[in-house]
Formats: structure tokens, sequence, C-alpha cells
């Protein structure tokens, strides 16, 4: 652990004077004052580890680089599920084994943040250089932070207060491009990652490889026992004999896919929440299609009809949901 986090072995850490000064001021306050000082005096400290969040720069094989995402993340997601900060814009989702539940409160009830382009400390993801350098190998140097999503798959084994589980952290197998109205799909991109370690028991990304070639599918909402979260809709028909890869990662760890892959994610089967952050990307340079008369109308209608509701507007587009949500994250904004 010591070794991870480079405190002992190589490299070596060599003291500077200002370490030098900083540890003989704690040592000082520990030797000669009563412990509450010692704890008072640890306050800066407190502003020092939300500095380093917001300032270090380590590349994702850097052990600090999980440290980063999983304390900053984490803790904001804690914040916004206890209501503690309101985000503009924030859309804050609930399973659906327990949307009508009282019991169940703060973060273990939030199965999905969506829309946190307002949050600061959530947003950062989404500028961080380690992610952009990949991601505008797709978009190319104007890019749009189009749609954030912090998810929360909550355990499915059966929870006392809700009788046997009802796979409903299950979502189905779909492609992102069924939620956008705008092309060209080969400069869109997701980034997703893993705040934690994803496996096969707890719900890992599973895609069907090679489906990215194909073309847009029709989507609705599976038909499940246990029913099926908000806008959660599945592909109708897709080969269950396609080969299907599991994508078990470190926390950390990044995966970026083309909007037309076919993915989704398995039930978690553990006791513990499943987190990963992720942000679908898009080239400033794309344009806005009509999806009327198309498959996307679906969701297109259930879009407009919650942007109603959350605007108090008489109507929007499914376009305009999408260019006030689109955040300018490098270069210019040119089209969308
Ligand atoms: O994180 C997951 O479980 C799946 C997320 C996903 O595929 C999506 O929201 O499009």
């Amino acid at each position: 652990m010591l070794q991870k986090y480079c405190f002992k072995g190589a490299p070596p850490i060599q003291q500077t004077l200002a370490m030098r000064k900083y540890l003989s001021f704690y040592r000082n306050l520990m030797d000669s004052e009563e412990p509450i000082y010692f704890a008072v005096g640890l306050l800066p400290c407190y502003r020092l580890w939300v500095w380093l969040g917001n300032t270090l720069n380590t590349p994702p094989t850097n052990a600090y680089y999980t440290w980063k995402v999983e304390n900053m993340g984490k803790k904001e997601f804690e914040r916004i599920s206890k209501r503690e900060v309101k985000v503009p814009g924030l859309l804050i989702m609930k399973d659906v084994s327990i949307a009508k539940s009282e019991f169940v409160e703060g973060e273990k009830a939030v199965t999905k943040l969506q829309d946190y382009q307002e949050d600061p400390e959530l947003f950062r993801y989404c500028t961080l250089p380690q992610i952009l350098k990949y991601v505008e190998c797709f978009t190319g140097p104007n890019i749009m932070a189009m749609h954030t999503m912090l998810i929360n798959k909550p355990p499915d084994t059966g929870v006392d207060l809700f009788g046997p589980g009802k796979k409903t952290s299950r979502h189905p197998m779909h492609q992102d491009l069924h939620y956008f109205p705008f092309r060209p799909a080969d400069r869109i991109v997701c980034a997703w990652t893993a705040m934690e370690k994803v496996h096969r028991g707890n719900g890992c990304l599973v895609v069907l490889p090679g489906s990215h070639h194909g073309t847009l599918q029709e989507h609705d909402y599976p038909e499940w026992e246990g029913g099926v979260n908000k806008m959660y809709h599945g592909v109708r028909n897709y080969a269950p004999d396609h080969p299907r890869v599991h994508l078990e990662m470190e926390k950390g760890d990044t995966v970026f896919f083309h909007p037309l892959l076919i993915h989704g994610s398995g039930m978690n089967q553990t006791k513990g929440f499943r987190k990963a952050i992720s942000c679908h990307y898009a080239s400033s340079d794309c344009y806005y299609i009509d999806v009327n008369g198309t498959t996307q109308e679906n969701i297109s209608n259930e879009v407009k009809e919650l942007a109603v509701k959350k605007y108090g507007a008489d109507s929007v587009s499914f376009q305009d949901t999408w260019a006030l949500r689109g955040r300018l994250v490098q270069g210019e904004r040119t089209s969308m």
C-alpha cells in the first residue's frame, strides 16, 4: 500500500524545504500542545486535499488518479444524494424497485445522476486532459460534452424490505445513438470510467463486439417482470448468439466506445453499489437531425415530456434539450 502511493521504496521522496517546514510544524504542535490543537492544526490539510484534487494532473496509471476519481467523485455524489447541494438541471433518478419507497434515503435511493454538467466537481471529469486526449481522436479538436451521468448501480440481491431481487439493476442492451438527435455517429464517443472495481458479479458493462458497424436499431422498453427503469430502452432484436464481452475493469479504468455499439450491464449481485461515471462527447461540428418518423420518435417524445416539466416551458424540441445540456470542453462551439 505504502509502495503503491510512493511513500516507501522507489522512487524515493526527497524532502524539499517546504515539506520539512510543513512536517516540523506538525511535529512541534504534537510535542508541545494538547491533542486538540493538532486536530485544529490539520484543518488547512482539508483545503489542501481539495486543492490537490483540482490540481493533480496525473495519468490514469498513477495511483493518485484513482484516489482522485474515488474521493472527489464519491464525496460529491453523497452530497448531492443527501440534497446538501442543489445542481441546476440535474436529474436524480431512483431505481424502479424503490422509486415509491419512503424507507430508502440518500445515496442508497439514487440509481443515477443524469446531466451533472452544472456541478463543477463532477464536471471536472469531462475536462480531464487524460480523457480528452483519446476523445479528440474521434471527435477532432472541437469537443462538446453532451451527456453526463454518474451511475450508482444498486444491489439486486433481494433486499429484505422489498422481497426477492427484481433484477431491475440490469441495463438492457442498447445503442446510445438511439438517444441522440445529432450526427455523424462517428464523431460521437462515450468515455465510461469505473469508480470501483467492476466485474460480472456487480454488473460490469457487456458489449457485442463489432456491432458498431451496423445500423441504428429499433428500441423500446423490455418486458421485464420486475419492471424497468425510466428511459432504459433496449434493442428490440439482436442476435442472441452474437459473441459477448464482459468488460471487467479496475477502479479508474476507462473504456471509450462508439454510439452504435450494442451494450448494457448485468445485475448487481453484490451487497454494495457499483459506481461509474461517464460522458458522451461529440464534435461541435456535428449537426442536429429531425427524428420524427424514425425509430427515435419514442424516446424523443419521452424526453420532450420530461423537459416540459423540468423547464416549465410550453414545448421544447428534442434538439433543444441537447443544445441546452451541451458544454464546450475544448476548441470552438461551431455548430452544436
Ligand atoms: O453503467 C451501466 O450500468 C450502463 C450504462 C449505460 O450503458 C448507459 O447509460 O448507456
